[in-house]
Formats: C-alpha cells, structure tokens, sequence
C-alpha cells in the first residue's frame, strides 16, 4: 500500500502548527483543489466533450477567449462563491472584481485567479493550468477595491495546476514549495516532490526570442551573451526553451533551474509588458521566492510592487538566483 501523504492531510498537519487556525483556509483549499479537478477532467477530455476552440469573445485584456476559458472561469466561480470562506474573488477573464451575493456568507479571505494559464495552447494539445492566490481581507466586509490592491509580499497562499501528461498542484503557504501529483484513480493529490528548491547555477534560458528588438539594452545584452555561448563573455554554451504557457516554463524551473523573461518592451505603448500581476506575477513570485530564486521586473522586487488596478501587466524576470542577480545587475549598469 502506497504510504504517501495525501495534500487533506499535509494541509491539516501544517494547520496543526498554528493553535489559533480555524480551520477555514484548510476548507477554501480544498474548494479551490475541486475545483481544479473538475477543469483537469474537462481538459483531458477535449474534443471528446467539444470544448476546444474560440468561444468567438474578447476579455477585458482584448484577447480572443477559449470556450475553455470561459469554461472555466464559471468552474472556479461555481465551486468557491457558496463557501463562506470569501470576501470576493477576481479572475483574469473578468472586468470587474467578483462580489459574494447577499444571501451567502462573507469571509475572511481574497483568491485571484488565471483559470486557464496558456490557454493558446489548448488547442494543440500542450501543457496548460490554472493559477491562483489568496489573500487576507477584514473579515465580513464588502471589500473595496484597496482590499485587492495588496503587495504580492501580503499572499497567504499561492498555487498553481499544472495540466500536462501528470496533473500537478504547485503549492506554497510561506513555508516553502510542495509538489503533489494528481492520483486518477482515487482522486487525491498525493505529495510526490516535497520542498523543491531551484538550482542557484543554470545554463537554460526562456524568452519569445521573436521580440528581441522590442527588449530593453539590458536584456539584449543577457540574452545575446547567452547565445554567444562558450566564445562569449559568459564562456559556457546555454540552452533555450519557451513553452508560451507560463505555468509550465515555472514547472521546470521549480524542477532544475533556469530563468525566465517576460521583459519590459516597446512593441505597444498602451501594453509596455504581458503579464499580469495579480493573476500571474505576484503567485509565481511567491512560489520561486518561496523555493530559493528570485522574481524581479528588472528594476524592482515583484512582491514589492503595490498594483494599481487588478488587471495591470509588469515585466517578469525569475528563476534561478545566479542569473536573475545578473541581470538586475545589467539593468543598473544601463
Ligand atoms: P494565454 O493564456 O493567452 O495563452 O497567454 C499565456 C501567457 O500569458 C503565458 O502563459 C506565457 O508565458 C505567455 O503568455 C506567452 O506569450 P507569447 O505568446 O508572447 O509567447
């Protein structure tokens, strides 16, 4: 029989560390894990059950949705907005912050959330995933946009799902990086790579190579070294990958390092970097803090930023933490 900790039990031996703990993180936890269940069986089922393809809308970022998207968006909703646990919600598909109507109970928490990280991948089969974060609120409020507005540095709670050929959950509460993959057959997310750390050293860079001229010098000039290889400056050959969905590039960095860009760029003026901070920066940054590496856009520590909308995009540099120092370097040298 296999002996491995199922993620009901991890989360409960960690509440047993805090005497005070109600018990209600350790219920919205496992909302969100069903949640992400349920959109792992739709993912894996694809056509079979005709949710591939565009739904024929745009989201408030003026992006082509998926039917997935939308999909899926509705499952986190649906499985979180009757709990009790929450004072609202805000998904990356939405304008507007998500309230608790009236006739269920307000609680103590916020969870943002990218339903479907990567999803211009779905339809050629590669790896895609959900993202999400919690924070603190006062407690039976209406919050206030403010109330969303927080530092990445205030999360209490910040995971993600990795839908590939294993369903992985990505999980950190401040007390490091846990890893638990998905067991089909009873249903269980079962700890399988306990506190995951992130090599200092790389060689393995990840970069949409195809904007090079719209980066900053700073970047060019890390990226070009790098692909100079062992005649270069940095005098060993790097290698390069870029999946375009950003839980998996985290994925396998969380695994055997390396750095990952979404630089700052000049292509669009209204657009200058990709990323959104609630729904996808401020999580990962937490994750790769969390896990020894560091998360920067260049200038500034990610977890330091205080966001001025909930849908605001910033540059985003992390992994390991040799090459992200490096790069903060060029960045003050320019
Ligand atoms: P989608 O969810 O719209 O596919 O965007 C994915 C993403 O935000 C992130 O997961 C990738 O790292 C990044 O975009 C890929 O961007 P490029 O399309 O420029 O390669």
């Amino acid at each position: 029989m296999s002996n491995k900790v199922t993620l009901t039990r991890f989360i409960i031996e960690q509440q047993r560390e805090w005497p005070d703990a109600s018990g209600t993180f350790t219920l919205l936890l496992n909302n969100i894990v069903t949640a992400c269940k349920q959109i792992a069986h739709k993912v894996s089922r694809g056509q079979l059950i005709g949710v591939l393809g565009s739904a024929g809308s745009e989201n408030v970022q003026g992006e082509v949705q998926k039917k997935l998207d939308i999909i899926t968006h509705d499952i986190m909703v649906n499985q979180l907005i009757w709990t009790g646990h929450l004072a609202g919600m805000a998904s990356e598909e939405i304008d507007d912050v998500i309230t608790i109507p009236a006739h269920y109970t307000k609680g103590k928490y916020l969870v943002m959330f990218d339903p479907l990280d990567g999803s211009s991948n779905i339809d050629v089969n590669l790896a895609v995933g959900t993202i999400f974060s919690v924070l603190r609120c006062r407690e039976g409020i209406e919050p206030t946009l403010d109330d969303f507005l927080a530092k990445g540095a205030e999360q209490v709670c910040a995971g993600f799902v990795l839908y590939g050929p294993s369903t992985m959950l990505i999980l950190t509460t401040g007390q490091g990086v846990n890893g638990f993959t998905l067991d089909q057959d009873i249903g269980e997310f079962m700890l399988t790579h306990p506190n995951m750390r992130i090599p200092e050293e790389t060689g393995e860079f990840a970069i949409n190579m195809s904007n090079h001229r719209f980066w900053e010098a700073p970047v060019q000039r890390y990226i070009d070294e790098c692909l100079q290889g062992k005649e270069g400056v940095r005098g060993k050959d790097f290698n390069m990958r870029w999946v375009a969905s950003f839980v998996a590039d985290v994925y396998r960095i969380l695994n055997r390092g390396g750095v990952f860009l979404y630089p700052l760029d000049n292509r669009d003026p209204t657009k200058p970097a990709k990323l959104r901070i609630m729904y996808e920066a401020n999580p990962m940054a937490f994750i790769i803090e969390q896990a020894g590496g560091m998360c920067t856009t260049g200038y500034e520590r990610v977890l330091d930023i205080k966001p001025s909308g909930v849908h605001q995009r910033v540059p985003v540099i992390l992994g390991s933490k040799n090459e992200v120092e490096r790069i903060i370097r060029y960045h003050q040298d320019a």
